[in-house]
């Protein structure tokens, strides 16, 4: 006469906190435009210019992927530069059934010299390519903050996919820093 419904905790697929080396691939297409603040996995850099731009922390241990690690002398000796930086997840077969979800914390921090040409991105990548999730820039200054988001991927079910993240100081020159730690592919 009652039916209890149970919730089904979500079942992780794959997950990586970045912390060891486990084949994320930088500018995997080989059309990267970006001259300075590439991708890479690393323990980065504080920087700030009007508050907090790279962070120098990670979400879990000491590693992140990070637009250029290194601080430099200044907050704009390594933050990305001349265009797109793009970096690729190992590959990742997900089930072919169930509501999937990529999740991931995140930053985007700019300059006021930024604009809406410039972006933090996420796209998937499998028999089709599509963006699963965008932060554009704008004109104001916006500090570093770790975030946790998530999409829903469930149109890629039984596919073997990559994530791909993408940061761009696209159009006239902006300070512009992104990170990324804890990717984790879930089921429910
Ligand atoms: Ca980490
Ligand atoms: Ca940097
Ligand atoms: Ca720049």
């Amino acid at each position: 006469m009652w039916t209890i419904a149970t919730a089904v905790p979500p079942q992780t697929v794959w997950s990586d906190d970045l912390e060891s080396a486990t084949a994320w691939t930088a500018n995997p297409s080989g059309t990267d435009t970006a001259t300075l603040g590439l991708w890479e996995r690393g323990d980065p850099e504080a920087t700030t210019s009007s508050g907090n731009k790279q962070l120098g922390t990670a979400v879990s241990g000491s590693n992140d992927l990070v637009t250029g690690r290194l601080a430099g002398a200044s907050a704009g000796a390594y933050d990305v530069d001349g265009g797109i930086t793009s970096i690729q997840s190992p590959p990742v077969t997900l089930p072919s059934s169930g509501v999937l979800r990529v999740s991931f914390s995140w930053y985007l921090a700019h300059g006021s010299n930024s604009s809406s040409a410039d972006f933090f991105r996420v796209k998937v990548v499998g028999g089709t390519t599509s963006t699963v999730f965008q932060q554009l820039g704008a004109a104001s200054d916006r500090d570093g903050a770790w975030a946790a988001s998530t999409a829903d991927i469930s149109a890629y079910a039984g596919q073997t996919v990559r994530i791909v993240f993408e940061a761009a100081d696209a159009s006239g020159a902006s300070l512009l820093e992104a990170g990324v730690d804890d990717v984790k592919v879930t089921r429910q």
